[in-house]
């Protein structure tokens, strides 16, 4: 086990569970990469994290395309179960658990937290007449069906006047309290724009909400049906919310839920997780979580993906580009340009090349393979010594030996005074990190590392270590100050890499391998993997930190250009 830091709380992040009525695309993987790369982080820093992914299995749509597919809706719900399950194993997903909601584990604990609202008086049955989405399997507000003309906001398709006799949870009891939560940010509803969203819908008022469906005759038998009343089925999306609480409601996993909370989806969903499920959750008596993230959408090629318009980026597509160009340079494009703020974001093909040359052949591969070839060249492959990453303008310091070889060899140095601070540096990229991934900022975490990289190529353009090698003779201090520029370059590569790692864990162990690097890896521990947490990972020169001698092999480069040109990776369709 790694030290775990003992002054944060468990961290237990959830995205939402996915309809098993299809299989999954871009969409559902993208959500839960931006889960696995906060959880490895998480992890990373020496928290106990939990991480919960999984489908949602009881909806209607789920029985009916199973019928149009000659099977059971329960063998249709395990087709496409496991579907979700071989996609995260692809995508290398980290996830402790995959919950089913046809699981017993769940449906027990869903079943008794109805109850404890049917004895409290939470539920009550009562009529209901409403603007119905059959395809979504929600009501809407007169408001947002008026808005949308009466079609679905989501599909377009036209929605029906429903009455029913049902039971419903008093959530308008809850309005007050909630506006309360969320104004005052002790339920962080993410980003702004979704928190000011739900605050607005909020003071237009709450009525009570539907919690089951009646029964009808030529129904399916799918679903939960309602404690004590055979006639219902509880509605699946209340079901379906409560399976965040159900897999940690257990003397083991407990302290998930006592720990930080954060439920992640995209916006279509934010209602029923940033009010319905925290007013049902107090009604419980229990703690809401902490913070609900709800990230925009994909598009693809400038599109909405639509089944009509048959755009959905495919799981072969993700599978034909992870092939051609490497998984986690598919999860870096995802991660780091995907709409995990308040703006959709598109997938094209032009732009996969342009990031992946950029972030990744030109600069974290390309970086790293040229400090690895100069340990190789010219020190045999090994560490030779350590330095403490500064370099100033001392007479003798390893710097002024670069520029005089610099000067020796006839080349002007744009600014002589320049003073590199690369420990210094690593730190406060390691700081900012920290603070983006609280506020799940990923990008900025992960520009951290890249900032780290950024500099160190910065630091090899100025100091010319190439062509200080070539004057080793004739210098008194020339392999000192080299020696000082090179530990210094990989020592601060070393502590990028830490911070790429929750995008990329296969490359940068690719690296910790090539580098020798092992020893911070862990390969029992089945929480962060690492042997210690990153503040104590990321010191420089520390017990982790590079050592004389430790072997630097050249290795394949992480990542090979890409031309601007070539076409997008062909996937075969799935049919
Ligand atoms: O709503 N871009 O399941 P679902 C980004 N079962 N993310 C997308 C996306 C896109 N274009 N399309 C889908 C359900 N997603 C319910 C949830 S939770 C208690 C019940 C992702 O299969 C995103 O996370 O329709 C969205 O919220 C989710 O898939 C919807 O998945």
């Amino acid at each position: 086990m790694p030290t775990q830091n003992t002054n944060q709380k468990p961290y237990y992040i959830t995205t939402p569970i996915y309809y098993v009525n299809d299989r999954p695309h871009i969409g559902h993987c993208y959500t839960t990469l931006i889960a696995d790369v906060a959880a490895r982080a998480q992890r990373m820093i020496g928290r106990d994290v939990f991480f919960l992914t999984g489908t949602d299995e009881h909806a209607e749509k789920v029985s009916k395309t199973a019928a149009e597919n000659g099977k059971t809706p329960m063998e249709w719900a395990t087709i496409n179960a496991d579907r979700f399950k071989e996609a995260f194993a692809f995508m290398n997903f980290s996830h402790d658990d995959f919950v089913r909601t046809t699981e017993d584990r769940h449906k027990t604990k869903a079943v008794e937290y109805i109850q404890q609202l049917l004895d409290q008086g939470d539920i009550e049955l009562g009529d209901y007449e409403g603007w119905y989405d059959p395809s979504q399997e929600e009501y809407l507000t007169e408001m947002v069906a008026k808005e949308n003309d009466y079609n679905s906001p989501v599909t377009g398709k036209p929605l029906e006047k429903r009455v029913e006799q049902n039971y419903f949870f008093k959530l308008d009891k809850y309005e007050g309290w909630l506006c309360e939560q969320i104004e005052t940010g002790a339920i962080c509803v993410a980003p702004e724009a979704r928190k000011n969203e739900v605050l607005g819908r909020l003071k237009q008022g709450l009525r009570k909400v539907p919690v089951s469906r009646k029964i009808k005759e030529g129904d399916a038998d799918w679903g939960i049906k309602m404690p004590g009343d055979d006639e219902h089925r509880i509605y699946v999306w209340i079901e379906a919310l409560c399976n965040y609480l159900t897999i940690v409601d257990n003397d083991e996993r407990q302290k998930y839920w006592d720990g930080e909370v954060v439920h992640l989806m995209a916006k279509d969903i934010t209602w029923f997780h940033a009010i319905i499920w925290p007013a049902m959750l107090h009604a419980l008596g229990k703690k809401v979580p902490e913070m609900v993230y709800a990230h925009a959408y994909w598009i693809a090629e400038g599109k909405k993906m639509s089944k009509s318009l048959g755009n959905f980026i495919e799981i072969d597509l993700l599978q034909a580009y992870a092939e051609k160009y490497s998984l986690d340079a598919m999860r870096w494009f995802l991660t780091t340009q995907g709409p995990l703020g308040a703006n959709d974001s598109d997938f094209a093909h032009s732009r996969f090349i342009e990031v992946y040359n950029a972030d990744l052949a030109n600069s974290v591969g390309n970086s790293t393979s040229r400090v690895g070839n100069m340990f190789n060249k010219y020190f045999d492959g090994k560490v030779k010594g350590r330095c403490n990453g500064e370099f100033g303008f001392d007479n003798g310091s390893s710097l002024q030996t670069a520029l005089t070889a610099l000067e020796n060899a006839g080349k002007k140095v744009d600014d002589p005074d320049r003073t590199y601070k690369i420990a210094e540096f690593t730190q406060q990229a390691v700081d900012q990190a920290g603070e983006a991934l609280a506020s799940m900022n990923l990008d900025a975490m992960l520009d951290a590392g890249r900032s780290i990289v950024r500099h160190v190529d910065e630091f090899i353009s100025y100091s010319a270590p190439f062509t200080l090698a070539k004057q080793l003779d004739t210098l008194d201090d020339g392999e000192h100050a080299l020696s000082s520029i090179l530990y210094s370059c990989g020592e601060a590569l070393r502590i990028a890499s830490l911070l790429l790692s929750p995008a990329m864990p296969e490359k940068m162990a690719e690296l910790w391998g090539n580098w020798n690097c092992n020893h911070l890896v862990d390969p029992d521990d089945c929480n962060s993997g690492f042997v210690a947490p990153l503040s104590e990972l990321a010191q420089w020169g520390g017990e982790y930190g590079l050592k004389p001698g430790q072997t630097i092999e050249k290795g394949a480069a992480l990542f090979m250009r890409a031309d601007a040109k070539e076409d997008a990776p062909e996937a075969e369709r799935i049919s």
